[in-house]
């Protein structure tokens, strides 16, 4: 009997509740006609006279705390149950809803992303860790190299087969490996090189490469797009430059500038004086390339470009430190919230 109520009184400290009909049923098992308290003071009858003392001293405690219990629950069902009587008042001021905003990075890479979208590139994208011949032998890398050496690529493990892909041309690789032309598509992506980190280089960075493929593209096809682009993403005065240039994956190959946007071209301290600024890398696709692709550079040509997203976000919202893309310090992040 002993064992049994201080059964019942550890029951009875946790038992806890903001129901009515709960606190209810816990007064019928306990306080009820039919309840323990009353089938315990029964029994206690015939509890033997040397025992009785301490039956009853401990009886009289479980029948306080259930009498406490019942009085402290009382109150907080009874305030749950109260109906508010307050009227709504809708006349007061909205309460403000915080909402977030997209990053920097994902607005500028959206707009990329649509400018072409316009002229009918779709998007596809592929793995960060990637292989050899993705990221490098089938876009005519050299063997010996130096974008291969530990320096410039992040290797994993110990397999100098599987990386972190340094462009998501790997993934137009995958692409052209597996589509017949025409190919007309972006890649977006985060790519990474093994950089000492500084307010112009990290160790990530974010691309939006693109591809075109069909009958008879050629060098005019490329420098329209490119114009296209530059017109589109800055505005409609710009003026384009194309430098020659050097790339294993396309020749021949260009860098391209635009007219400087903050001077108009005459000359200020963001372009050196030099009135241009540079904002891609592009090329008519090697045919070597298209061959490790399975793709006939007898029959089709091609043009590819490689956009930096973090120099055009640089450009457009005059950021001058790109290590605070990747800081997640919401004093920066929540200035973008209604450049979409
Ligand atoms: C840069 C330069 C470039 C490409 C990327 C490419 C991909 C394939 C074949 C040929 Cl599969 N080319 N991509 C072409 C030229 C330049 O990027 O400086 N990007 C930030």
């Amino acid at each position: 009997m002993k064992q049994e109520i201080e059964k019942h009184l550890a029951e009875i400290n946790a038992f806890i509740t903001s129901s009515a009909d709960e606190l209810e049923q816990f007064r019928i098992r306990f306080a009820g006609k039919k309840g323990i308290l009353n089938d315990l003071f029964a029994m206690f009858k015939t509890v033997a006279p040397e025992e009785r003392r301490e039956m009853g001293k401990l009886l009289n405690e479980l029948k306080e705390s259930v009498q406490q219990k019942l009085d402290e629950l009382k109150e907080t069902v009874g305030a749950v149950g109260r109906k508010p009587e307050k009227k709504l008042d809708l006349t007061l001021p909205a309460t403000d809803e915080h909402t977030g905003s997209r990053h920097p990075l994902a607005i500028i890479r959206k707009r990329i992303i649509d400018i072409f979208g316009r002229i009918g590139y779709t998007v596809a994208e592929g793995p960060e860790i990637e292989d050899d011949w993705h990221n490098f032998s089938a876009l005519n890398f050299a063997p010996e190299h130096p974008a291969r050496d530990m320096q410039d690529t992040f290797f994993i493990g110990s397999d100098p087969d599987i990386l972190l892909r340094t462009h998501t041309s790997s993934v137009q690789v995958r692409v052209m490996e597996t589509t017949k032309p025409p190919i007309r598509m972006t890649f977006p992506g985060r790519v990474y090189r093994n950089e000492a980190i500084s307010a112009r280089a990290h160790c990530f960075f974010h691309q939006v490469e693109g591809l075109y493929i069909d009958k008879n593209v050629s060098f005019a096809d490329l420098r329209q797009t490119m114009m296209y682009f530059a017109k589109e993403m800055f505005s409609s005065d710009t003026r384009i430059r194309l430098r020659p240039s050097y790339f294993p994956f396309t020749e021949p190959s260009a860098e391209m500038d635009i007219s400087c946007n903050l001077c108009g071209g005459d000359g200020c301290s963001f372009c050196k004086y030099t009135g241009w600024v540079e904002i891609l890398g592009c090329g008519m696709v090697n045919p070597a390339v298209l061959r490790n692709c399975g793709i006939d550079p007898e029959e089709y040509s091609g043009f590819a470009f490689g956009i930096g997203v973090e120099r055009i976000t640089n450009l457009v919202f005059n950021v001058k430190d790109l290590r605070i893309f990747s800081e997640n310090d919401v004093r920066f992040l929540k200035q973008f919230g209604s450049a979409l």
